[in-house]
């Protein structure tokens, strides 16, 4: 075993005209001990933060154990970079540092119990030791309780904040955001502030919400799978819970025994089989075909723009959006979920609009939606990139106050 644990080559680093790194490389193997030394200045920082990806780096390649490349999303799978600036124990050896934080989140990620000894400053500025335990919420069988992960307070929180933002941009704070895509909402705002414990998120938890919008990404950074978008469906309970509202649903509780890389490779390998993203249809427009797409902005099983990054690329190949909305057009559904219910009007014809498209020509500017969720009101639902705006004036629940624009 003499490979190299980590291979930097070729690392450079500029601030502005002053370069920090000069194509810097260097090796380490198993048993070696490494030190850099060198004056203040002299770019030991840079080079640590660029090695752990805390910085992006200009140039140069790094690669891991078994020659693995470590690109700068992966890195803190193989290393564990602690600033003297923050070590906790001034008094400590280096390694005891590295060991508590390797251990303890360790144990976090993986909804273990941490059980050791944490050292605390007195007000005397004295160091003491504190026998400490630290446990995620944990059920019976030792797993975490993702339920109770982000609160019904959290999510109320998320759920009127997005609204705030939201809502009122198609002209009516209607419980509805009618622009999913014009929704530029950012749960950071919810930070809870120095001192601040109520009405707020903590970081954690405003880096879990973003991630679970975000979508599902590989260890390397890639994007396995689209977003999600930020909609009033993404708390919602019931057999068909909303992105962020963890707990059983219809298939039973939520899993977090992914293995995203894994089944990543495993859909690349059966790809050629089921391949569904074809977006050559000039022989089904050309012959008349027409093709309506809908897709519910509150969907948390399918993301409303996984169909609609299908459309965009359908789209850009046959022709552009002058050309294709001849024969093709997509709707997103305010609030919807999974193929209807939510927050929503989820009632509207499009086998309608389909046979006058075909068999009249008539080609749909715009179609009527009515929903259990809403009483009496009623909506235009318009094809992308149109959505239902408030005109300004007139009964906010009737669709003649309101247009497509
Ligand atoms: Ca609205």
């Amino acid at each position: 075993m003499n490979d190299p644990l980590l291979a930097v080559r070729e690392l450079a680093k500029s601030y502005g005209p002053r370069r920090a790194l000069d194509a810097v490389s260097f090796t380490v193997r198993p048993g070696e001990v490494l030190g850099l030394i060198g004056p203040n200045g002299a770019g030991k920082t840079t080079l640590f933060e660029c090695l752990a990806g805390v910085l992006p780096a200009d140039a140069g390649e790094v690669r891991g154990p078994g020659g693995r490349p470590l690109p700068p999303a992966a890195r803190n799978e193989a290393m564990f970079y602690v600033p003297d600036g923050i070590a906790p124990w001034p008094d400590q050896p280096v390694c005891r540092v590295l060991l508590f934080f390797r251990d303890l989140w360790g144990a976090i990620l993986q909804g273990k119990v941490w059980h050791g000894e944490i050292e605390n400053r007195a007000k005397d500025g004295s160091f003491y030791w504190v026998d400490t335990t630290i446990f995620p919420f944990l059920n019976a069988a030792g797993k975490p309780i993702l339920t109770q992960a982000i609160t019904d307070s959290d999510q109320k929180l998320i759920a009127d904040a997005l609204l705030n933002k939201c809502d009122a941009k198609d002209g009516v704070a209607d419980g509805m955001i009618s622009d999913p895509l014009g929704c530029d909402f950012d749960p950071a705002v919810l930070t809870c502030k120095e001192g601040q414990s109520q009405s707020c998120l903590t970081t954690e938890k405003v880096a879990a919400v973003k991630k679970a919008i975000d979508g599902p990404k590989t260890s390397g950074g890639i994007q396995v799978y689209p977003g999600f978008l930020y909609d009033t469906g993404i708390t919602a309970s019931g057999p068909i819970r909303g992105i962020l509202s963890p707990g059983p649903g219809i298939f039973g509780p939520a899993t977090t025994a992914m293995e995203v890389d894994a089944e990543k490779e495993a859909l690349a390998g059966i790809q050629p089989l089921v391949d569904s993203m074809a977006t050559n249809l000039t022989t089904f427009s050309s012959h008349g075909g027409k093709l309506i797409f809908y897709h519910g902005d509150s969907d948390p099983w399918f993301s409303p723009l996984d169909t609609f990054g299908y459309y965009k690329d359908m789209v850009n190949a046959n022709g552009g959006p002058d050309t294709v909305s001849k024969w093709s057009q997509f709707y997103f559904v305010p609030g919807m979920g999974h193929c209807g219910g939510g927050q929503a009007l989820d009632q509207f014809d499009l086998l309608r609009a389909m046979v006058n498209w075909v068999e009249k020509g008539t080609v749909p500017l715009s179609l009527t939606a009515k929903g259990k969720a809403f009483p009496g009101r009623s909506r235009p639902l318009c094809p992308f990139p149109k959505h239902a705006q408030y005109k300004g004036q007139g009964n906010i629940e009737d669709a003649i106050n309101f247009e497509c624009r």
